[in-house]
Order: structure tokens, then C-alpha cells, then sequence
């Protein structure tokens, strides 16, 4: 008998558009997985509002980025693409994780101490337990494998800990998940502060790219990278600026660095920034112009959300239910 495929997760947060970061790290690398895999996409309304949002915005975003995730290649003849908070499975089975959840690692999470120290008139509940809700949207659908970028390994193994935990509790269960992350691209930083993690939620417009920035802005942007005080173009430990921009350079030209240097060889970072800009925005100009026909109807997006929860939930509600099941719940008629 052949082989079932495996089978990927991923989930991306509707808090702004997405960034260059989110679109190198994980997004770009959603659509070549669907011919060698069963995957699941989601965008994670529900982990969103562990930070404050504007109910009016988080709608907007969250269709927003729906056909950005079409946008970028996405085909629903090959995966199940949908929102999280239409699926009710994965609200359900987080709060068995939770409470298979020691506080002990919660508390070693870094994005919780980062995003409770951002956002400290607000350190509630859900930013604390974000990683069981996370750990329940991948082992809903009992995921192999699960392609983030690499600020994530920490929630991933988590994940990991969780369902083995849960397992050896209850009886064999769940996949224990792995983390699926580029080797170039993995993280990239701001234009502005290249020791931090490009975030679509920096209050600097110029420390990121996003994707629908138009070409003159991603040209501009990039002009006004931080670099060093150097000007040949090469990969050197400290060098924070000017690697950024090339691990850029290189995963949207797939030219590697030592190319990437002799290219420049002799131009200096003027040139260099033009050319990241200029090949970045033409890099992105096809998801643009996918998005602006997508956005602009409603009703096939809505077709397509809800036809995909539907298909979700018939998936994850199997595994679910089994959860429920070896915990003591009684068996639903
Ligand atoms: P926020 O700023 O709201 O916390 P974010 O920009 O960090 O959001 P998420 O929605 O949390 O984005 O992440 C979506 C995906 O993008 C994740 O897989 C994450 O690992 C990846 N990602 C986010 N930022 C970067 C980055 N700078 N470099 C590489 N990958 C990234
Ligand atoms: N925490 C993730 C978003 C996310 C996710 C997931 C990623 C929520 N649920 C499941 C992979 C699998 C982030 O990117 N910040």
C-alpha cells in the first residue's frame, strides 16, 4: 500500500500586513510544500487577540491576509486554507493541553517575556498560554511537520513536550510535531535595527518591508538600511547590516554569498541596497497584483473560508473527539 503523505501545519497571526520577514521566514515556503504534502494553512484570529486589537482592523486583516496567503500560491485543490476561530476543535483540545500545560514552562517562553514586557498593562491570560493554543492547532490534525521561522522552535518543542506528555498520560494519541525551518532566511532582521527580528508590529515604518509596499518604498526603505561603516559587500560575523541584506539578496535571487560578493566587488553599499530593493520589489509584484484581484471579492473569499473550516473541522473533530475521549469525557451520542 502506498505510503500516506505527511502532513504539514502553519498558522500566521492577521496582527498588520504581513512582513518581508513573515514572507521569507515562513509564507514563501508554504506553497512548495503542497505537492509533496498534505498541508493545512490557518490564519490565527485567535492567537491575535492575546495582544489588544481593533475589532474593525482585526476583520480587515484577517481577509487581508486570507488572499495574501492565496495571494502567495496557496491552491485549495491541494490544501485547506481557513481561519482558526471558525473550527471550534482547535479552541477545544487547547484547553486539554492547557491543562496539560506545567505554568513552570509557560514561563520560560521568550515571546511571552518579550511580549509582556511590550505590552505590560496587559499581561493576561491568553499571551500566557499562546503556546497551548498553538500546540492545539498542530495536534488537531496530528502534524508532522510544521514549517515556521526560527523565533518558533521554542513553542514547537513545546508542542512536542506537550503531546508527549498527553500520551504517555493517556495512551498513544498524538504525532509529536517537527519544525520545518529554511536555512536561509530563517530570520530576518529590521532595516532599522539589525540585531532585532523584522515584526510587522514595529512602530518604525522603515525597520520593515511589507509585501504590499509599492517598488519606489521598498527601494527607499532599503536605501535607508543600517549598515556599518565598511563598504565591501561580504558575510562577516558582526557585520548585522550588511549580512541582513544579503541573506535578503540571496533567498530572493537564489544567488549564494560568494556570488552575491563578487557581484559588488568594488561598488560599495549604494549600489548593493538599490539592487536588494529592486529585486525585492519585482520579487513581490506578482503577489501584489494576485492580491488587489483577490481582495476586491468578498464573496469568492468567503466561499472559500468557509468551505475549508468546514473540511477542517471534519479532520481535526476525529482526533478530538478521540482526545476527549482518553481524558474521561463521556462519549458524545
Ligand atoms: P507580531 O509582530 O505580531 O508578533 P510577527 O511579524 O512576528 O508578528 P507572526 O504572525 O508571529 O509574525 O509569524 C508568522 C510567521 O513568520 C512565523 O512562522 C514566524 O516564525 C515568521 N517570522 C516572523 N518574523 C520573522 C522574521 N523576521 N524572519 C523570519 N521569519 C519570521
Ligand atoms: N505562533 C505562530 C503562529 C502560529 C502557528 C501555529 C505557527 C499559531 N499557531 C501553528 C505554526 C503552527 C507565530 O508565527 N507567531
Amino acid at each position: 500500500m502506498a505510503e500516506e503523505k505527511k502532513l504539514i501545519f502553519s498558522g500566521i497571526q492577521p496582527t498588520g500586513t504581513f512582513t518581508l520577514g513573515n514572507y521569507i521566514g515562513a509564507i514563501r515556503n508554504w506553497a512548495p510544500l503542497q505537492d509533496q504534502y498534505r498541508c493545512v494553512y490557518c490564519v490565527v484570529d485567535m492567537h491575535a487577540i492575546t495582544v489588544r486589537q481593533d475589532p474593525v482592523k482585526l476583520r480587515q486583516h484577517t481577509l487581508e491576509a486570507y488572499a495574501l496567503l492565496l495571494a502567495c500560491g496557496i491552491d485549495l485543490d491541494k490544501s485547506i486554507l481557513f481561519i482558526q476561530s471558525h473550527v471550534r476543535t482547535h479552541a477545544e483540545l487547547n484547553w486539554l493541553l492547557c491543562c496539560n500545560t506545567q505554568f513552570g514552562e509557560l514561563s520560560r517562553m521568550t515571546q511571552f517575556k518579550d511580549k509582556s514586557a511590550r505590552h505590560a498593562d496587559d499581561v493576561n491570560a491568553g499571551l500566557f498560554t499562546y503556546p497551548s493554543l498553538m500546540a492545539a492547532d498542530i495536534l488537531a490534525y496530528n502534524a508532522d511537520l510544521v514549517p515556521v521561522g526560527a523565533d518558533q522552535k521554542q513553542h514547537l518543542e513545546l508542542a512536542r513536550n506537550v503531546a508527549q506528555r498527553f500520551n504517555q498520560r493517556y495512551g498513544e494519541l498524538f504525532t509529536l510535531p517537527e519544525p520545518y525551518i529554511p536555512d536561509v532566511g530563517a530570520r530576518v532582521m529590521s532595516l532599522q535595527d539589525p540585531t532585532k527580528k523584522m515584526s510587522k508590529s514595529d512602530e518604525n515604518p522603515n525597520a520593515c518591508i511589507l509585501i504590499l509596499d509599492d517598488k519606489d518604498t521598498i527601494i527607499r526603505k532599503f536605501k535607508r538600511a543600517v549598515t556599518d561603516s565598511d563598504a565591501e559587500v561580504c558575510y562577516r560575523e558582526g557585520k548585522d547590516g550588511i549580512n541582513n541584506l544579503m541573506s535578503i539578496y540571496s533567498s530572493v535571487t537564489g544567488k549564494s554569498y560568494e556570488e552575491i560578493t563578487a557581484e559588488f566587488a568594488g561598488r560599495g553599499y549604494g549600489d548593493f541596497k538599490v539592487a536588494v530593493g529592486e529585486a525585492v520589489a519585482d520579487h513581490l509584484q506578482p503577489i501584489r497584483d494576485n492580491f488587489a484581484r483577490l481582495i476586491s471579492d468578498k464573496a469568492y473569499l468567503k466561499e472559500c473560508y468557509t468551505a475549508n473550516a468546514e473540511k477542517a473541522l471534519r479532520y481535526s473533530q476525529r482526533i478530538v473527539a478521540k482526545a476527549f475521549h482518553k481524558v474521561g469525557f463521556v462519549d458524545k451520542g
